[in-house]
């Protein structure tokens, strides 16, 4: 048996929420819950006690369903305790536990390291989990398949933080989960700036071919891969320097964030 299942459960139009399992102890927690009656519907059919709530940001399409997930829980008793997880922001509804960089937690006998990401926000967390057979990373709208979030409430050196210093840095082997399925657009924008990429373009084909369903055929995707194929993770390539006109990573995550912003 392994110790733990990861439910992806796409949300809204192109978001995804994660239902993480521990399986030994059949607790689970619910990253991003935005359709809480969605939630609750998996949590029955899978028989796990749902008890914790990982937000990765505030904004509505992440963090929009915890108060009526939270009140579902106060109206029925059956349900327990439910303990929200976030970045210390007050933007975030009903956030109960707000947590920072290598803060942990646990998931039954899963434990959760918290990485610090802000850029898109200023309070993003990153979601890390390591168990016997499997290393997970909940990025939310920092790391896409292929792409990063936009820098609403941050600088270039803080995305270069959280990409390049903080999320390269896990294994390689390391599974991706993000938040919104964004695979076919970050793939042509990646074939754009690195025609050369053959793994972009590997990728790309099963994208495109990926259809009806496939927007959310793509995800997981690993650290290993992304380093290979993302060229937000990628500016210390001169390939991907070259086609911003820039000779430093971080002008280039800079020149490369503003081209994807006209894409
Ligand atoms: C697409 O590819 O589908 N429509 C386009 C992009 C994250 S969601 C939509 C878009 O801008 N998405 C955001 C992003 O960062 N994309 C990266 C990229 O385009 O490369 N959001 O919903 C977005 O964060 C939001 C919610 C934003 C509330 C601001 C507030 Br306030
Ligand atoms: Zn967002």
């Amino acid at each position: 048996m392994t110790r733990m299942t990861v439910k992806k459960i796409p949300a809204l139009k192109d978001n995804f929420m994660y239902l993480v399992v521990c399986n030994e102890t059949k607790n689970a927690a619910i990253v991003d819950p935005v359709e809480p009656s969605r939630v609750l519907e998996v949590a029955k059919e899978s028989g796990v006690t749902l008890n914790k709530v990982l937000t990765t940001h505030h904004h509505w399409d992440h963090a929009g369903g915890n108060a009526e997930l939270f009140k579902r829980y106060q109206e029925d008793a059956s349900l327990g305790q439910l303990a929200i997880y976030g970045g210390n922001d007050d933007r975030i509804p009903n956030l109960t536990n707000p947590v920072g960089q290598d803060d942990t937690l646990q998931i039954g006998n899963l434990k959760v390291r918290c990485i610090s990401t802000p850029c898109h926000t200023t309070s993003h967390i990153c979601y890390y989990i390591e168990s016997a057979e499997d290393k997970v990373v909940f990025t939310g709208d920092t790391l896409f398949l292929a792409g990063c979030g936009r820098f609403f409430e941050g600088t270039p050196q803080q995305m270069y933080d959280a990409l390049i210093t903080k999320l390269s840095a896990l294994p390689d082997d390391t599974k991706v989960y993000c938040g919104h399925e964004y695979a076919l657009n970050n793939l042509r924008f990646g074939n754009t700036v690195e025609p050369n990429n053959e793994d972009v373009l590997k990728l790309l084909n099963i994208a495109k071919d990926a259809d009806l369903d496939g927007r959310r055929a793509m995800v997981p995707s690993t650290i290993g891969q992304e380093k290979r194929t993302n060229v937000f993770m990628r500016v210390h390539e001169s390939s991907v320097q070259k086609f911003v006109g820039k000779s430093d990573p971080l002008g280039t995550m800079q020149a490369l964030r503003a081209a994807k912003d006209k894409f």
